[in-house]
């Protein structure tokens, strides 16, 4: 059953135009000092967070935007401990600047390109931090198993045929040497990461073995 039905999480879309009033129910107006394209106006965004904040759990008012902290794992992680998140959306060319200095308790960014609206980031916050909530993943194995969980990259992995198209799987893993199996594994998980994203090793301080891998990798690595 979904983590909603189960009612470990619930996920309710607030329309903003909703708390906009008048028959035209305007969620937009010209910047002051002229320029370019449209603000969100604050009056409908402040009413909409109040409407959720109401409901009396203790709340996390995030704004998605391109000047926010930029989304990582260990977020995830602390916004997934909140009763409620309440995920401000802005579209156009962003919000009035009181709702963000008064209303708003964080500004996250989920990378350096430009989305139409926050709904997309939103919803990447929603996902990365709700499979977070224990109950909530459904293959068990768990979180504790993920990338960035170790600060590495994953192993290469593979399953059956043994043999794809003339393309072996590695052979340490059909051996049944399960320490042979987990070194393998280690010793591909840093390459990769040294390879890929060396900046998380200088993160994470390597154990003795990892660090004798390491220098083995360099030494004879192309
Ligand atoms: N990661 N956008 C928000 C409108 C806007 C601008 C400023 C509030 C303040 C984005 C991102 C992103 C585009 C969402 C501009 N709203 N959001 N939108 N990258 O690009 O989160």
């Amino acid at each position: 059953m979904r983590a909603q039905e189960r009612g470990l999480i619930e996920i309710a879309a607030i329309n903003i135009r909703d708390f906009a009033p008048g028959k035209h129910r305007v969620v937009d107006d010209l910047p002051f000092g002229g320029g370019e394209g449209m603000l969100m106006k604050a009056e409908p965004i402040i009413r909409a967070i109040e409407s959720r904040k109401q409901l009396g759990k203790i709340s996390r008012v995030i704004l998605l935007t391109p000047q926010g902290k930029r989304f990582q794992q260990e977020i995830a992680r602390e916004l997934s401990g909140w009763e409620q998140l309440i995920l401000v959306c802005g579209r156009y060319e962003g919000v009035d600047e009181r709702v963000r200095e008064h209303f708003i308790d964080e500004e996250i960014s989920i990378g350096d390109y430009v989305l139409n609206g926050g709904e997309v980031a939103a919803l990447v916050v929603v996902e990365a931090a709700s499979r977070l909530i224990p109950g909530v993943l459904g293959n068990e194995a768990s979180a504790q198993n993920d990338s960035f969980s170790q600060g590495l990259l994953d192993y290469p992995q593979y399953t059956r045929p043994r043999e794809l198209r003339g393309i072996p799987v590695p052979e340490v893993l059909l051996s049944g040497h399960h320490q042979h199996i987990e070194l393998w594994r280690k010793k591909e998980a840093l390459r990769r990461t040294w390879e890929r994203r060396p900046e998380f090793l200088k993160q994470r301080e390597l154990g003795e073995e990892d660090r004798r891998i390491l220098e083995e990798i360099k030494r004879t690595d192309r």
